[in-house]
């Protein structure tokens, strides 16, 4: 069988660099779209430069979005750029809009001019289901977004649907719900978590500033993700996939693991700041992952007990060198 090729837009962020891996893993040629910048943004992909081909383009430009398609000819565009942060979202949210929602015509778009045959992989976010109508939430939960994000992506959904339907293209939208990893943004919760537990235990920081502890959150592994997406794309017809561990947690229950991880007691570092708090939050997200299990065979491997571990004893040996002995 000839070699595949995927492109990739947003292998800069945490799960472009782990999609990439396992798409090379697989035999692929990967080609990564990234924007430019007058500073090196390749930190999480710096280990595999010379396995991909990297293209410079942006989610805003209709034209770099088809000329990239039509240079590239993949066999499949997997399109994980965003703004991804949801509190961004309220200081910017014509920016949010135009980036996660119109971002996401503007693929769709380039596939229909280049050629409707390439298949598509839409990174929709649990995000969508914001004030559950339903406990766990499935493919079928109506959505009700609670943040410029949210509603963003709830377009970004909708468009990739619509252009399934409409053109008989092989589009679909994973909706996955919280992954992380080592390679996580530090500015989202867990990360912010593993991160200061590591910088508390070796003396660099005193204390952890965070917002809401009671939310609730369906938390996996990165790295299995990726895995569910590139399955989606394997199948003879297009679906809509819940993506989830079916396990929820409250924020508080990752802070307490985080700090016992390193025996401490988080209750002597941890302050609430009242910045932190969102104008609207959404309280618990937990998906049932069913279909994905019965039909992708697709399983989560990482509990999440041994998420928290991995990710402080991650920015543990990241900082220790730092540390003045
Ligand atoms: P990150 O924030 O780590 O990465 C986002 C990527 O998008 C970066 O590579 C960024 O590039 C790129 N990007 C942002 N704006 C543009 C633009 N205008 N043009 C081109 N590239 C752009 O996100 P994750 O890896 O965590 O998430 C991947 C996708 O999955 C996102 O769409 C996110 O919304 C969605 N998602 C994530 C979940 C999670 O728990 N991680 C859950 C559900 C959905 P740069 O490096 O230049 O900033
Ligand atoms: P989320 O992730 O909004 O679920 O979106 P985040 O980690 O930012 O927040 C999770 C929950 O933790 C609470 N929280 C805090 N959050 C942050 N960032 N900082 C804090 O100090 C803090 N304290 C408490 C939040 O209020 C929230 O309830 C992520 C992103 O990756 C999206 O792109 C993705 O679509 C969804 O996950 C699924």
């Amino acid at each position: 069988m000839s070699q595949k090729t995927a492109l990739i837009t947003g292998i800069t962020g945490q799960d472009g660099s782990f999609l990439a891996e396992f798409l090379l893993a697989k035999g692929y040629r990967v080609v990564g779209m990234t924007r430019r910048s007058s500073t090196d943004v390749h930190e999480r992909i710096q280990h595999i430069v010379d396995d991909i081909t990297i293209v410079s383009g942006d989610l805003l430009d209709q034209s770099s979005m088809t000329s990239i398609v039509a240079d590239v000819r993949p066999d499949e565009v997997y399109n994980l750029a965003a703004q991804s942060f949801v509190p961004t979202s309220w200081q910017q949210p014509v920016l949010t809009g135009e980036f996660t929602a119109l971002g996401v015509t503007r693929v769709l778009e380039a596939i229909r001019s280049v050629d409707r045959r390439i298949r598509m992989y839409q990174a929709s976010s649990s995000e969508m289901f914001g004030k559950v109508r339903a406990t766990p939430q499935d493919e079928e939960t109506p959505f009700y977004p609670r943040s410029p994000y949210g509603v963003a992506k709830a377009y970004g959904h909708w468009i990739t649907v619509n252009y399934r339907e409409s053109y008989d293209m092989f589009a679909v939208s994973g909706i996955l719900f919280n992954h992380e990893s080592e390679r996580r943004g530090k500015e989202f919760v867990t990360r912010k978590i593993s991160d200061g537990v590591a910088r508390i235990k070796l003396g660099i920081q005193t204390e952890l500033r965070l917002g809401n502890l009671d939310a609730q959150r369906d938390w996996g592994f990165a790295g299995d993700y990726v895995d569910a997406m590139w399955r989606m794309m394997q199948q003879d017809t297009a679906e809509d996939y819940v993506v989830a561990t079916g396990r929820r947690h409250r924020v508080r229950d990752f802070v307490r693991l985080a700090f016992e991880a390193v025996d401490l007691e988080w209750e002597r570092y941890v302050v609430i700041d009242p910045r932190y708090y969102r104008p609207a939050e959404v309280d618990l997200l937990v998906g049932n992952p069913a279909r994905a299990k019965r039909r992708l065979n697709w399983e989560p491997q990482v509990t999440f007990e041994a998420l928290v571990e991995r990710m402080v004893r991650a920015d543990l040996e990241r900082l220790r060198p730092a540390v003045p002995v």
